[in-house]
C-alpha cells in the first residue's frame, strides 16, 4: 500500500503578509489587487469569518468586512517561499508533485530516512516549515491522492489528519459532497438535485447513473466513493500549457468591452509565457456564459504563440466564432499549449490583477 502525503499551506499569501508584518495578526486581511475592480486572491481566517474568500471582488469583501485590510499581492515573493518549502520536501523524497504554489503531493512509500510511518514525516515537515519559514501548513496522510487531499483539508489550519485504509469508507461516507476533490459549486448543485449530499449517498449511486450525469467524471466519483484512486504522484510533470482567466464583475455582451478584456487577458498570458519561457503553438479560448454554460475554441499555428501581434488576432478570430449578444459572458480564459494528442487540460489560474476598461 502506498503512503501519500498532501501538504497545503494555510491561507498562504495572507499568512506570508502576516508573518512579515505582525501588525496584521489578529486583524482581517485580504491579499489581492487594491483597486475598486480587483479581486481577493486569499483572505486570512479572521476575514473568512465575515464570508470573504478567494476570487471575491474587493468591493464585496469590504461590504462584508468594513475593517478589512487589503494588502497588494507579491507573486514573485510567494514563489520564492514556495521554493523554500519544496526544499524541505526534498529532504524526505524526490517523488513530489506540485499542484500549485502552496500545495503538493509527496509519495513517501520509499523515503530518504526510511521512516516507517508517513504521519511522522508529515509531522516533521510541518515542524520544519514552522521553524524555518515561520508559516503553518496542513497535511493529509493516506494511501492515495484523493484521500490525502481530502485529509489535509479536514483539519485546517495547522492540521494533520491521517485516513487509515480500514477507516476510509467510514470517513468517505460522512464527507459532504462539496468536499470531494473535483466537486465545485456547479457539480455540487447537480449532485444535490440528484439527491446526493454525502459520500454514503454517492456510493449508493450506480456507475451508469453517474456516467450519464457526469460523463467521464462519473467513473472518478464512483471510485472516490469507494476510496479508490490509482493515480501516481507525478514527478516528471512538465508544463503542457499555460492559461489565465478572468471572471468579470459584470457580464459582458458588448463587443468593444469583450475586445478590451481579451486584450488584458492576452497581456497577462504573455507575461506568464515569458516568465516560464513557455512555447506552445495552440491557442485556446474558453468562454463561460452567465448561465455557466462553457465552450472552448482552439487554433493551431505552425509558429509558437509568444507575443501580442500573434496572440491577439488569433484570440479575436476565436471570439468571432462565439455569439454572445444574447448570451452574456461571465468569464474569458486564454491558454497556450503544445499541439499533439497528449495534451493535458490547461491549468487555469485566476487572474489577480485589475482591469481598467
Ligand atoms: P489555496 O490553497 O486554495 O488557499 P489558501 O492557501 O489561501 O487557503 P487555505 O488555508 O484554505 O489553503 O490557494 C493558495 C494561494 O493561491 C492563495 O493563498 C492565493 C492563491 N489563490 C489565488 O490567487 N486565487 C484563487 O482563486 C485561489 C483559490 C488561490
Ligand atoms: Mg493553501
Amino acid at each position: 500500500m502506498r503512503k501519500i502525503i498532501h501538504i497545503d499551506m494555510d491561507c498562504f499569501f495572507a499568512a506570508v503578509e502576516m508573518r512579515d508584518n505582525p501588525d496584521l495578526v489578529g486583524k482581517p486581511v485580504a491579499v489581492g489587487g487594491t483597486t475598486e475592480r480587483s479581486v481577493v486572491a486569499t483572505a486570512n481566517y479572521e476575514a473568512r469569518k465575515f464570508g470573504v474568500h478567494s476570487a471575491m471582488s474587493v468591493v464585496k469583501a469590504k461590504q462584508l468586512c468594513p475593517n478589512l485590510i487589503l494588502v497588494p499581492a507579491r507573486h514573485d515573493y510567494y514563489h520564492q517561499i514556495s521554493e523554500q518549502i519544496r526544499e524541505i520536501f526534498h529532504e524526505y523524497t524526490d517523488k513530489i508533485e506540485p499542484i500549485s504554489c502552496d500545495e503538493a503531493f509527496l509519495d513517501v512509500t520509499e523515503n530518504k530516512f526510511h521512516i516507517e510511518l508517513a504521519v511522522d514525516i508529515a509531522r516533521e515537515i510541518k515542524q520544519k516549515i514552522k521553524e524555518r519559514i515561520h508559516l503553518t501548513a496542513s497535511a493529509g496522510v493516506s494511501y492515495n491522492k484523493f484521500l490525502a487531499k481530502v485529509a489535509s483539508d479536514y483539519r485546517k489550519p495547522d492540521g494533520l489528519c491521517t485516513i487509515h485504509p480500514d477507516r476510509a469508507l467510514d470517513f468517505i461516507s460522512q464527507l459532504d459532497i462539496e468536499d470531494f476533490w473535483g466537486v465545485g459549486k456547479v457539480t455540487a448543485q447537480k449532485m444535490h438535485e440528484l439527491g446526493i449530499r454525502n459520500g454514503a449517498q454517492l456510493r449508493a449511486a450506480r456507475l451508469e447513473f453517474l456516467q450519464y450525469h457526469f460523463g467521464k467524471s462519473g467513473q472518478i466519483f464512483y471510485d472516490f466513493a469507494r476510496g479508490i484512486d490509482h493515480r501516481e504522484v507525478e514527478t516528471n510533470w512538465v508544463r503542457k500549457s499555460i492559461g489565465t482567466e478572468q471572471t468579470f464583475l459584470q457580464d459582458l455582451s458588448v463587443k468593444s468591452s469583450v475586445t478590451i478584456h481579451l486584450y488584458h487577458i492576452a497581456e497577462e498570458l504573455i507575461r506568464r509565457i515569458t516568465e516560464d519561457n513557455f512555447t506552445g503553438n495552440t491557442l485556446t479560448l474558453k468562454v463561460k456564459f452567465n448561465d455557466f454554460q462553457q465552450i472552448t475554441r482552439s487554433i493551431t499555428h505552425s509558429q509558437a504563440f509568444l507575443d501580442m501581434p500573434h496572440i491577439l488576432p488569433a484570440a479575436k478570430e476565436l471570439m468571432e466564432q462565439i455569439d454572445y449578444r444574447n448570451h452574456p459572458i461571465r468569464l474569458i480564459g486564454l491558454s497556450v499549449s503544445h499541439s499533439g494528442k497528449e495534451q493535458k487540460k490547461p491549468r487555469w489560474k485566476q487572474l489577480q490583477f485589475k482591469f481598467k476598461p
